[in-house]
């Protein structure tokens, strides 16, 4: 693969869109990425044009029976198959850079540790679903389970976050876990966003040393 392909990670409201924006300008505005390539921002679920019916099935609140878990998960596989098939893989096949917001460690916190649903068959399904395409880099946006809630308050929730905060602290340990076992950047996103960001590209810059 010739692009490069960043993932951001974190429980709800912990700051991926926020981050995305201020990196997206920055990466605009350096010539890091080559010339003739472009940054492609995407995210799951929702990524494609698919993913987003996909993605209003899973997250609407108002449904009077709402997906189990299993059809839960199969939804997650499927948008992400169609999006690694349709947005992923050709962007890094042409060299272009890519940010998501997040990728299958999402599944595993939320699905494995929120959710309790067996790990190994979350996998199988990440290796049909990504077909061997993994990230560059990924950030973990490490927040506070009651910072999440309070930076959400003044929103509602989705069919997800409504889960509540028992649910939403397994998610966090998994997070938390998750990056230890796979070697991710871990980020205070208790910091200001300008030192959020700060490290970040640190991070990316040692990444293109690296490379
Ligand atoms: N999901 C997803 C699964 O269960 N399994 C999966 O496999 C996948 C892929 C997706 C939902 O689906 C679940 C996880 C999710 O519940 P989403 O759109 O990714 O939904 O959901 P959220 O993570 O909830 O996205 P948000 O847009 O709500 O959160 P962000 O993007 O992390 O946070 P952001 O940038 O919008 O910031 C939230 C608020 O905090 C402020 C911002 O201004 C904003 O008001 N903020 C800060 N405040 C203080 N200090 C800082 N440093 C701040 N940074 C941001």
């Amino acid at each position: 693969m010739k692009g490069k392909f960043i993932v951001i990670e974190g429980i709800d409201g912990s700051g991926k869109t926020t981050q995305i924006n201020q990196l997206s300008k920055w990466l605009n505005s350096t010539n890091l990425i080559p010339e003739n390539n472009q940054l492609v921002i995407t995210r799951e679920p929702g990524g494609t044009q698919l993913g987003k019916y996909i993605r209003s099935l899973l997250l609407d609140s108002s449904l009077e029976n709402s997906p189990n878990s299993i059809t839960e998960l199969l939804l997650y596989a499927a948008d992400r198959a169609q999006h690694v098939n349709e947005i992923i893989r050709p962007s890094l096949n042409k060299g272009d850079w890519i940010i998501s917001d997040r990728f299958c460690g999402s599944t595993l916190a939320y699905q494995g540790y929120g959710r309790k649903l067996d790990i190994q068959l979350i996998k199988d399904l990440e290796t049909i679903a990504t077909q061997g395409i993994a990230p560059d880099l990924t950030f973990l946006l490490d927040i506070t389970v009651d910072e999440s809630i309070k930076r959400r308050i003044s929103r509602r929730d989705d069919r997800i976050e409504k889960e509540g905060r028992e649910f939403l602290s397994n998610v966090s340990l998994g997070f938390k876990a998750l990056s230890e076992d796979k070697k991710w950047k871990k980020i205070s996103a208790m910091q200001s966003k300008e030192a959020i960001i700060a490290d970040m590209k640190s991070e990316i810059k040692k990444l293109l040393k690296s490379t």
